[in-house]
């Protein structure tokens, strides 16, 4: 009979890596009025009033605001939604994703 009870000699480690996180950007516009801006930012990003009005008060200011970070597949999917609301209204009203360094 042969010997199956040897110690293998090699081991397996798995490295898991988190997932890179991805910015989700608001752009400001000269056209989108700032309560709707606020509007679409606590609704599809579940801000309260006060934290909506900063990062609107920002992007209108400095030209964009980081709003927050996702995973890739959860970032694109508010940007897109959050974006789409705007269209609806026939504002210009843009959100974008980049990865995060
Ligand atoms: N600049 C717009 C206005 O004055 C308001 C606004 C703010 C639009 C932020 C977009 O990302 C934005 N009505």
């Amino acid at each position: 009979m042969a010997d199956t009870t040897a110690t293998p000699k090699t081991k397996v480690k798995t490295k898991t890596e988190r997932p890179r996180l991805h910015k989700v950007i608001l752009i400001n516009d000269d056209y989108t009025p700032r309560e709707f801006v606020v509007t679409v930012l606590k609704a599809e990003f579940r801000m309260t009033e006060d934290q909506a009005h900063k990062v609107m008060i920002t992007a209108h200011r400095r030209g964009v605001c980081v709003v927050a970070v996702f995973t890739r597949d959860v970032a694109e999917t508010k940007a897109t939604r959050a974006t789409d609301a705007g269209r609806a209204k026939g504002y210009p009203l843009l959100f974008t994703t980049e990865p995060e360094e």
